[in-house]
């Protein structure tokens, strides 16, 4: 018996995307989505101008990668199918044979190696075609996302037991309607309020053709819940700046996912704001109706927030959350000094039991928590191997929380690292570093395990650590 011994059967593993690891992003008859095609526009906007032609290559080394998954210990991993690859033409609907054999033998191939498969269907990659329709913006897309997703189920779901509808899709809100980190990057809040909907809806709508279709798994979503602190808990506008920004960032995706509805303090904010998205009385009942079986659980870090030192006058279209609360820079708060971002690993336990306590207990995993770190290459020592004793101890203080959560009767399943090989990350492209695995792109992508790696192997094996 280890000190922090985790459930039998608890799934440790790691998470990944299509998009940020396949590569060949244009070839065997793959369609642009809209990174590839932003990077084409804009390469300066990517870090040091590193694009989506420059991935970990998985399409290519998914046999390696899955034995190196298998020598760090998983018995689960996610990724997500690239939809721009599965149906390069949406308009027809035609799918990719070479697409279908090369998630087929993913699938297969992690079966054969006992690691479970969790497929994801959108991580942030928007078929361009669909872009070009309006993306989120465009009801007819959400019927094209449902097509896809039954196309995914069909063709997979005799194997893939664990499906997700989104991974974080505040992200696309974010990135795309407010801050300028995806396409089509417009400031647009009216507009981002109408997507973040139709990507509630999407959900709800793949959720209940996957229950109708009876194939025996579950279906989710995964959500990037990040617990949010107000600067003094007995300050009634530090109190109520924070619940605005929770309801705004974290309940707005999570109560319709788990409870079927919107939360009324968001839904009055945003009628105040003039911001109603486009809804029909049928469209809220599919949502009503189609919650989630399982929630994934991104973390990384918490958000600190104080009230509105001088509120903003009410400007239409182009406000923005921050018009209404402040950024609480917290004296002392530990940072992760390779990235930039505050470790508050109680985060972790708040999340998992804000669960427990104001939404049923709902069945959840871990399927993001990780530490980017930039210029890694510092920490090899003379056997060539990285030496990431912070990551280590970033993820041993994180399960520390999550432990306590389970012995607290949370419903927590699974712990899933965000990553396993370095990834490509969007903008960022290779700036941080996450994976247990260090990729090397001047040798094609070669792969080493990072000392975490092999600690990531024992921690599964023993299934705890003390
Ligand atoms: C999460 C996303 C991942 C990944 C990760 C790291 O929010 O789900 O796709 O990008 O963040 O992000 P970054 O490289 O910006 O540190």
């Amino acid at each position: 018996m280890m000190n922090y011994q985790f459930p039998k059967g608890f799934w440790w593993g790691s998470a990944a995307s299509g998009p940020q690891t396949e590569g060949v992003f244009d070839g065997d008859g793959k369609a642009q989505n809209i990174w590839d095609f932003w990077y084409e526009e804009k390469p300066e906007k990517f870090f040091n101008e590193v694009g989506p032609d420059k991935t970990s290559r998985f399409y290519k080394k998914y046999q390696e990668d899955i034995q190196l998954m298998k020598e760090t210990g998983h018995n689960s991993f996610r990724t997500s199918i690239q939809w721009s690859r599965l149906i390069p033409n949406p308009e027809t609907g035609a799918v990719n044979p070479k697409a279908v054999d090369f998630y087929n033998d993913v699938i297969d191939g992690l079966l054969a190696n006992g690691i479970e498969p969790f497929f994801n269907l959108y991580h942030f990659d928007m078929p361009m075609t669909m872009q070009e329709k309006g993306g989120w913006l465009n009801k007819e897309v959400v019927d094209q996302y449902v097509y896809y997703a039954k196309t995914c189920f069909e063709l997979f779901g005799d194997r893939v037991k664990k499906w997700f509808t989104h991974n974080e899709p505040i992200v696309p809100v974010e990135g795309g309607y407010l801050y300028g980190w995806h396409y089509p990057d417009e400031v647009n809040l009216k507009h981002g309020v109408q997507v973040a909907y139709h990507e509630a809806l999407a959900s709800a709508k793949a959720i209940e053709v996957y229950h109708g279709m009876h194939l025996d798994g579950e279906i989710g979503i995964v959500l990037n819940l990040t617990p949010t602190y107000p600067r003094n808990e007995q300050n009634e506008a530090d109190v109520k700046a924070a619940r605005l920004v929770d309801g705004l960032f974290n309940r707005s995706f999570l109560d319709p996912a788990v409870k079927g509805y919107f939360p009324a303090d968001i839904i009055n904010w945003v009628k105040e704001n003039d911001l109603m998205p486009i809804t029909t009385p049928e469209e809220l009942k599919i949502i009503a109706e189609n919650t989630v079986d399982l929630l994934g659980v991104n973390y990384y870090q918490p958000r600190r927030v104080k009230s509105k030192e001088t509120p903003i006058e009410n400007t239409g279209n182009s406000i923005l959350p921050e018009d209404f609360y402040d950024v609480y820079d917290m004296p002392g708060k530990k940072m992760n000094p390779y990235r930039g971002w505050e470790i508050y690993e109680k985060g972790i336990y708040d999340t998992l039991m804000n669960l427990k306590e104001n939404y049923g207990n709902v069945r959840c995993y871990i399927s993001e928590n990780g530490m980017g770190v930039e210029g890694e290459e510092r920490f090899v020592n003379e056997t060539g191997m990285i030496e990431d004793d912070y990551r280590i101890e970033f993820v041993t203080d994180h399960l520390k929380w999550v432990h306590q959560a389970i012995q607290e009767g949370s419903n927590v399943q699974g712990y899933h690292m965000w990553t396993c090989m370095d990834n490509w990350s969007w903008l960022n492209a290779y700036k941080n570093r996450y994976g247990f695995i260090a990729v090397d792109l001047e040798q094609e992508g070669k792969r080493t395990i990072k000392k975490s790696g092999y600690w990531f192997n024992e921690l599964t094996k023993n299934n705890g650590f003390d």
